[in-house]
């Protein structure tokens, strides 16, 4: 018995929004975006822009930046942050307005939440150039900027999140070199790391990726994409390949035939925007197990998140969280739900008659300190339950991206499976 109050359709749905997430070699070949995704829609609830308002520095005096809240932002709650980064010739508004050179996050951000393909999030766009010798120094500049003056100021002045798992870095070409030179040696404070067309400010690998296992145990999503046309694609195409062969996901996007243009930033940010920040606490689905392997799915989160796994050799499922967590087991085998977390788990059912194996190398928490009722499971006749932690009543559209990025996670997880096997 399969998941059986799952509907096929859903993960139908999930194949056509959240497709190929992404290998070792192979380019990740996502579609292209629907029409109209980064235009203005009048018919849609749009974000609102703080734009161009100024912040201190210690050592550069007052500073702009551009800031976008989603449709709907209440100081009730804190979200997520995107910093996204500008190109040579940038500025703070360069990502928005209709009239913008570099790209339209505003609109794409208004789409994708029109469709609920996003985690509501604050897009925070500096103006990156700081003053230096020249515009290497002056975009290398900005990193110290960034984490000492821009992040606190972000997180003071707006209903900002202060976890790393809820911060991500990204941008386009000079920007795109900042996201790697920040990021990478700063995966202590973004969790998400996203470059577009990186340009020849761009660190060496080996520079700023030092420790390799602080990599892949806390970054949650590297997506690197360049048109295939874009002379500067090397200094993208170099980290995939290190990437590579120190075996660390990530998703490796080439836009077929674009040089470096806003087509290919703005498909980036369409296609990074809507696969951060699923792990917390309204995201992620853990991997599900296959057929007759059994295997594990794991994630974590502040919020806790939901594991779902299946197969008819047996399964595991693990969700665990400080707000709780939820599992989902089931097979003709046997499979095993766990889920856990400090306000709450949910332990899924279903009888291991072959054993549950986490072979992601995901743990299981066990410090289920609530546990109680924070979390009520949905019981399904199968003997599986499932919840759905850190869910408000209020939005409701989450349930759904949850299991979007469940079941995306399952399609992950075996393919991942099948490559390393
Ligand atoms: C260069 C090519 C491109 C370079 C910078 C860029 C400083 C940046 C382009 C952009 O940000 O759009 O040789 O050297």
């Amino acid at each position: 018995m399969l998941l059986k109050n799952w509907p096929a359709v859903l993960s139908l749905s999930v194949i056509s929004v959240l497709p190929a997430a992404a290998y070792a070699s192979d380019p990740a070949d996502l579609p292209l975006p629907p029409r109209g995704f980064d235009t203005r829609d009048n018919s849609i609830p749009h974000g609102k822009v703080d734009v161009s308002v100024s912040y201190p520095t210690r050592n550069y005096g007052m500073r702009k930046v551009t800031v976008y809240m989603p449709p709907g932002y209440s100081t009730n709650q804190k979200y997520p942050v995107v910093y996204l980064h500008h190109g040579i010739g940038g500025n703070e508004v360069s990502w928005i307005g209709q009239g913008s050179n570099e790209g339209n996050a505003d609109n794409i951000m208004d789409y994708l939440y029109s469709k609920q393909m996003a985690k509501p999030m604050i897009v925070v766009m500096p103006s990156g150039k700081m003053d230096g010798a020249d515009d290497f120094a002056r975009f290398a500049n900005f990193g110290d900027v960034l984490l000492k003056d821009l992040i606190p100021w972000v997180e003071k002045t707006y209903s900002a999140a202060t976890d790393a798992d809820l911060r991500a870095i990204s941008g386009l070409s000079m920007g795109g070199g900042q996201t790697f030179n920040f990021g990478f040696p700063n995966t202590d404070v973004f969790h998400y790391i996203g470059p577009y067309s990186a340009a020849p400010n761009t660190q060496q690998p080996s520079q700023t990726i030092k420790d390799v296992a602080a990599v892949k145990n806390n970054v949650k999503l590297i997506f690197i994409s360049c048109g295939s046309a874009d002379n500067l694609i090397n200094n993208s195409r170099n980290y995939h390949d290190f990437l590579d062969q120190n075996n660390i996901e990530h998703i490796y996007q080439i836009e077929a035939n674009e040089g470096h243009t806003k087509t290919v930033w703005n498909r980036s940010f369409y296609n990074f925007a809507q696969r951060i920040f699923l792990e917390d606490a309204t995201g992620a689905g853990g991997a599900g197990g296959a057929d007759g392997a059994g295997g594990a799915g794991e994630t974590a989160g502040n919020g806790g998140g939901a594991g779902v796994g299946s197969g008819n050799g047996g399964g595991a499922g693990v969700g665990s969280g400080n707000g709780g967590g939820a599992g989902v087991g089931s097979g003709n085998g046997g499979g095993a739900g766990v889920g856990s977390g400090n306000g709450g788990g949910v332990p899924g059912s279903g009888a291991v008659t072959t054993g549950a194996s986490a072979t992601t190398g995901g743990q299981v928490s066990s410090s289920a300190s609530g546990g109680t009722d924070e979390d009520t499971p949905v019981t399904e006749d199968s003997g599986c339950s499932v919840s759905v932690p850190g869910s408000e009543p209020g939005t409701p559209p989450w349930r759904f991206g949850i299991h979007l990025a469940a079941l995306g996670a399952l399609l992950f997880s075996a393919r991942a499976r099948r490559n390393r096997g």
